[in-house]
């Protein structure tokens, strides 16, 4: 399928004061050190300037003396940081490697797109996440593991494709600032397994020379039992001699294939997945003997804190999911070596609509560690609902932890600012796939850019990332950016008011995680339920219940833990509560649910009211295509809001104050 260019479209015209001069692109910085990046930088430059202005930058090497935009290393700047700034019509781009140097390019054209003019320009950035990772679900077969944009571009029949695509996927992706992929699911099965023998050395080779040409490194996800999968040895136990030597000799020859590669990322004893439980070992082990494998040649293993009992019984009122990452992992901490970082998700279940932060963050304090969002929007409406996950990103970011007294929140951890760990950062399970517009709903492509915006400068609000996007993607006309920038910031509560209310989550169909489905997952194995009855809902996680709130640092163990002093979105992941509570909203639980119902699909009419009115200033296919979306969602909306209103009306017996229409 064809592919468009997202944010990256230089087809539209655009005008921007100090632009008219520039004819030229002055490469001062020495032949030997002009790798690819700098030749892509160049070319970036080059291939803006004649789509946006129709003019052919000319480029001259060995001087940064010169009209128009100058690229130069000067020695001192942090890491993968850049300098641009504008001087009497010269456009400089100043950074110490390569990598900032391409970014300040794309920092440059970002503010030739977004804002009106280049006078007085001076912008110094310098990434604060060493990590900013996308992780793709990716399998071999092409198919995508939450994929709701159509089929892999990495992937197709087992085999690795690499093409204009994958080119045009790096550039967007360095264009905000990502510097990490993993290309494969982390359910790492069949040919995935094969990753790492010969069968795709040349492949992965290839595919990763083009990522390094945009200061990306290439990642892969590890079948913990590869060394039994592949037929070579009887057991993968993290001790055994033998299987501490097979790793170590496969690293070697897979480092020795793909000098570009960054390491792994491991899902193990998790969802099926095999792990060293099975050996009676820990994850440190695990991750341990890893770790030491791919040492000598850089490697970095990710090791995910996913860990849970999936095998639960519903009657079982004392296991708690929300518990099991924190106590799989807390005893462990300090035990990791320095290139494990442990993932760790943003709440301890699954990617909701709305979840405490995971008490992880705050409760290790020796370990390297590194935020996992997810794009994919699996259970945020499946890239059909539009739902704009940055404004969720910076609340978790925002956390204050207090692991330490000052520089506690999730953001001082993930750029290490609390713990002073070198290796951190954020990962987003990645949304993309190979539909024309990538991301299935146009809007989608938001939270990919605003993913990768978000992990280099945390401190950009969520509404103006949503801006840039906006203008980037859809040019500069005020209507259609005040429109749309309306819409993105509504999203996620639009969705919260109509979803699982108060912070309980699931009440979706099993399986594919898609609409409205209340006991769905409460007589189920997977350890999440609502455990409504005709008096009351929600999970006692006090410690008169599970305990979980108490894992949590003081003031947070306090407060979550005090049903009146919890905060209402999270009241009933917290406690279990009647129908008739009144929240510090002044509503009743059961009248909270039914206005936020009624609430979120209004929410969605009035987004898509405003939106009709775009009609013509979009390019038509876009407009179409999210149209579509939007006559779904207003109509699946209605679905949520009606099952979930007529559920508990049915369950409470307590009818609307407001005499609305339920079932
Ligand atoms: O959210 C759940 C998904 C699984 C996924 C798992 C995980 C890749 O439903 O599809 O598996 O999380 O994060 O490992």
């Amino acid at each position: 399928m064809g592919f468009e260019q997202a944010w990256l479209d230089y087809a539209r015209k655009i005008s921007c004061e100090g632009t008219d001069g520039i004819e030229a692109v002055f490469v001062g910085i020495d032949d030997d050190r002009q790798d690819i990046l700098i030749k892509n930088s160049v070319a970036e430059l080059q291939k803006a300037f004649a789509g946006l202005f129709g003019r052919k930058l000319a480029v001259h090497m060995g001087t940064a003396d010169g009209d128009g935009i100058c690229l130069l290393f000067r020695e001192g700047m942090p890491a993968e940081a850049y300098h641009v700034y504008e001087n009497g019509g010269k456009i400089t781009i100043e950074a110490s490697d390569s990598q900032g140097i391409l970014y300040g390019v794309f920092a440059l054209l970002r503010q030739m797109q977004t804002g009106d003019s280049l006078r007085g320009l001076d912008l110094t950035k310098a990434p604060v996440m060493p990590m900013r990772m996308l992780d793709h679900w990716d399998n071999m077969d092409g198919s995508i593991e939450r994929g709701y944009s159509g089929e892999s571009f990495f992937f197709e029949k087992n085999e690795i494709l690499v093409n204009e695509r994958t080119v045009t996927y790096a550039r967007l992706a360095a264009s905000v600032g990502i510097n990490a992929v993993v290309i494969n699911n982390v359910n790492v099965k069949d040919a995935a397994t094969r990753l790492i023998t010969e069968r795709y050395a040349d492949k992965l080779k290839e595919l990763s020379e083009v990522f390094a040409g945009y200061g990306i490194r290439l990642y892969l996800s590890l079948n913990y039992a590869a060394p039994m999968e592949l037929g070579e040895l009887q057991s993968a136990d993290p001790l055994s001699e033998e299987v501490r030597d097979w790793w170590k000799r496969r690293m070697a020859f897979v480092f020795g294939q793909i000098p570009n590669l960054g390491g792994f990322l491991i899902k193990a004893d998790s969802e099926g997945r095999p792990g060293p439980f099975t050996y009676g070992r820990t994850h440190a082990d695990g991750a341990n003997m890893l770790a030491e494998a791919v040492a000598p040649f850089g490697g970095t293993i990710i090791w995910r804190c996913f860990v849970y009992n999936c095998q639960q019984d519903w009657r079982d009122e004392k296991t708690d999911r929300a518990r099991s990452g924190y106590d799989n992992f807390i005893g462990l901490d300090g035990k990791f070596l320095d290139n494990v970082i442990l993932q760790i998700k943003n709440g301890p279940m699954d990617f909701q609509v709305r979840e405490p932060v995971h008490p992880l963050f705050g409760g290790l304090t020796k370990t390297n560690q590194m935020l996992e969002v997810q794009i994919a929007q699996e259970y945020t409406g499946q890239q059909r609902h539009v739902c704009y996950l940055i404004p969720m990103f910076r609340e978790i970011l925002a956390f204050r932890t207090y692991a330490a007294k000052e520089h506690d929140t999730v953001e001082d951890i993930v750029c290490g600012r609390t713990f002073g760990q070198k290796n951190c950062g954020m990962a987003a399970v990645a949304n993309t796939g190979n539909d024309e517009n990538w991301t299935g709903h146009d809007m989608a492509a938001a939270n990919w850019y605003g993913f990768g915006r978000l992990a280099f400068e945390p401190e950009l609000s969520a509404e103006e990332i949503a801006r840039e996007w906006i203008r980037l993607t859809f040019g500069k006309d005020k209507q259609v950016e005040e429109t749309m920038l309306y819409i993105l910031m509504n999203s996620w509560k639009a969705y919260e008011n109509y979803n699982a209310p108060l912070g309980i989550g699931w009440m979706v169909n099993p399986d594919y995680h898609y609409g409205p489905s209340v006991d769905g997952y409460e007589y189920s194995r997977w350890g999440t339920y609502h455990r409504a009855d005709h008096l009351g809902i929600g999970v006692d996680r006090s410690s008169a219940g599970t305990g979980y709130a108490l894992l949590y640092r003081e003031p947070n163990a306090s407060v979550y833990h005090d049903r009146e002093r919890c905060p209402d979105e999270l009241l009933l992941f917290f406690h279990h509560m009647p129908y008739t509570w009144k929240l510090k909203s002044g509503k009743t639980v059961i009248q909270h649910i039914y206005d936020s119902h009624f609430e979120g699909v209004e929410m969605v009419d009035e987004m898509v009211e405003r939106f009709e009115k775009l009609e013509g200033k979009l390019p038509e296919k876009s407009y179409q295509r999210m149209m579509e979306r939007f006559a779904h969602q207003k109509e699946h909306a209605r679905e949520w809001r009606d099952q979930i209103n007529t559920y508990f009306y049915r369950k409470s017996g307590i009818p609307d104050e407001k005499g609305r229409n339920i079932y």
